[in-house]
């Protein structure tokens, strides 16, 4: 058998949220104007209309249905808790919407109903907490202090991988008690491509979990969101177009529900897939912004090659939308925290996470404005690159006197801005950039939830820009992370098989051999590291200050 038959096989066997996207192959050949074509391309597969696509009627119908469990959550809110829980990026997403839901909520004078769990806990929200992904036991443990007290919990569990240990252990909790759990599983895979690898201390995985939630599926007790979007751009990497998807979707489904209750509005189809067509839209006009697009990622790439840094200073919910990109650099392409980072105005007073002001814990928690005021302005130098992310609502003249007293130490000074047809930014305040990527949105996009488009597109903005920052500095090899951490057993899974199959055609125990020397940094691979588990070498991995490959 030859080697790309064997490549070809091996393709296949994989799930599509971990395939390589034929459309991005080349990626780390395309300079900046071409690498945006590809990602376009890329996240244009999130609205391909397929059978099996985000606007599938099974899909539709699914996203109805649950949005019907909201409304019924909506209408008891003292016995009532929709949790929003994942790992990663999903769980930072389940943190921005829940925060963003229960805001929603007080404004209209309504309990707030929303919470969510993300493994590792809100450390996790800013720096990545690998680890504790792999852990069933302490998902199902948290989900259940939640939870405690309530009668009625519609739990939304999203891996875009279908593949987290963490979530799969929420997922049987909840089919051990359909009497107070609705579950809803979030992902991109169809159920048989879920993963079936033995977890932790259990004696099922996630695809068994999967297959039993199909089951209740057909008697309305249990549901499954899994369009098919198509392979990442970077192979495997989900806090792109899987993190896109899982906003859109929920986001969809939770309007849908607050529609329902504050506007007497009929929750259909239409309503969802209007919801969907929107975010559409979205992405369009965002990447219709080609020139700008170009040169922010041409800007980032430059100040990374010259070990310089980017600095997102973004204004309320788009500042969490800058952390939520800076922070998966570090796992995905083995970054420094400091190499892209986010600060927020107000800082954790913005966040409104549940464990507070994390402050205290280490410089990667230092998020403020005034922070970067502090200890960033100072020693900024023209190979930084910043990156205001703001709306013609946050305070302005707030905005431009930092921009002005950044302006002192360099020019290299970029922003994303949001303007409304009917509510300009002047003129002269744009003036202070050198770059502006300005979005002017309709007075009709402006009728519901304008700030989640508005995190949508700097979200779509962000990715390509942290993306096509690293592909420049060469940490991609075609479509592949090559320095990824090894730090959970997803991502030493994917590292075996990038080394195995794709690159250099060994068989699986050479290539885990060769794994384990970079692990435990040496060439003499004993019989008692070949002979431990996964969960040992990740452990020794998330030791190790470097990535692996
Ligand atoms: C969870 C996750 C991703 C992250 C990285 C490691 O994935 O933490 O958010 O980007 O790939 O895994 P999933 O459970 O949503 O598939």
């Amino acid at each position: 058998m030859n080697m790309d038959h064997t490549r070809w096989c091996y393709e296949l066997s994989l799930p599509v949220t971990e395939k390589s996207n034929p459309i991005s192959r080349d990626i780390d050949r395309a300079d900046a104007q071409h690498m945006l074509q590809i990602l376009k391309t890329c996240d244009a597969e999130i609205f391909t209309n397929h059978h099996q696509g985000i606007y599938s009627s099974p899909i539709i119908q699914t996203m109805v249905d649950v949005a019907k469990k909201v409304e019924l959550m909506l209408r008891e809110p003292e016995e009532s808790l929709i949790v929003l829980s994942g790992c990663g990026t999903s769980g930072r997403i389940a943190f921005l919407l829940a925060t963003s839901f229960n805001e929603m909520l007080t404004d209209q004078q309504h309990t707030q109903i929303y919470s969510y769990i993300i493994a590792g806990g809100d450390r996790a929200l800013l720096t990545s907490q690998e680890a504790p992904e792999d852990r069933p036991l302490l998902g199902a443990r948290m989900l259940d202090e939640v939870c405690a007290g309530k009668k009625r919990v519609l739990f939304m569990g999203i891996s875009c991988g279908m593949s987290a240990p963490f979530v799969a252990g929420q997922l049987d909790l909840c089919l051990k008690h359909l009497d107070v759990f609705t579950p809803v599983l979030l992902g991109f895979n169809p159920v048989h491509m879920a993963r079936n690898e033995p977890m932790q201390d259990c004696s099922f995985h996630f695809k068994e979990v999967a297959e039993r939630m199909a089951t209740e599926q057909i008697q309305g007790k249990a549901f499954i969101l899994n369009p098919i979007v198509g392979p990442e751009a970077i192979s495997g990497s989900s806090r792109m177009k899987g993190g896109s998807a899982t906003k859109i979707i929920l986001e969809a489904v939770l309007l849908a529900g607050h529609q329902a209750i504050f506007r007497e509005k009929t929750i259909s189809p239409e309503c969802l897939s209007s919801w969907i067509t929107a975010s559409e839209r979205i992405y369009e006009n965002t990447y219709s912004h080609v020139d700008e697009l170009t040169s922010l990622v041409q800007k980032a790439g430059e100040s990374l090659q010259r070990n310089g840094h980017v600095y997102y200073l973004g204004w309320r919910t788009l500042g969490i939308i800058g952390m939520i990109d800076a922070s998966e650099c570090v796992p995905t392409f083995g970054a420094d925290f400091g190499d892209i980072r986010g600060f927020i105005n107000n800082g954790f007073k913005e966040m409104r996470n549940k464990e507070g002001d994390l402050s205290s814990m280490g410089p990667e928690f230092v998020i403020g404005q005034q922070d970067f005021v502090d200890t960033v302005l100072p020693v900024l130098n023209q190979n930084d690159m910043i990156v205001f992310l703001f709306t013609v609502k946050d305070d302005l003249h707030e905005m431009t006197a930092l921009a002005n007293q950044v302006k002192r130490k360099t020019l290299n000074l970029h922003a994303v801005a949001h303007d409304l047809k009917t509510l300009n930014i002047p003129k002269r305040m744009c003036d202070v950039f050198e770059t502006v990527l300005k979005m002017t949105w309709s007075s009709s996009d402006e009728e519901i939830a304008v700030m989640q488009k508005w995190e949508l597109s700097t979200k779509c903005c962000l990715n390509a820009v942290s993306t096509g920052a690293h592909v420049l500095k060469g940490k991609v090899y075609m479509n592949f992370m090559i320095d990824l951490r090894v730090t959970n057993s997803k991502l030493y899974r994917r590292a075996v098989n990038i080394f195995t199959i794709r690159f250099t055609g060994r068989s699986k125990p050479e290539c885990e051999r060769a794994l384990l020397r970079a692990i435990y940094s040496t060439d003499d691979v004993s019989e008692e590291m070949t002979s431990a588990d996964v969960r040992t070498h990740t452990q020794m991995a998330n030791r190790t200050d470097r990535p692996l490959l």
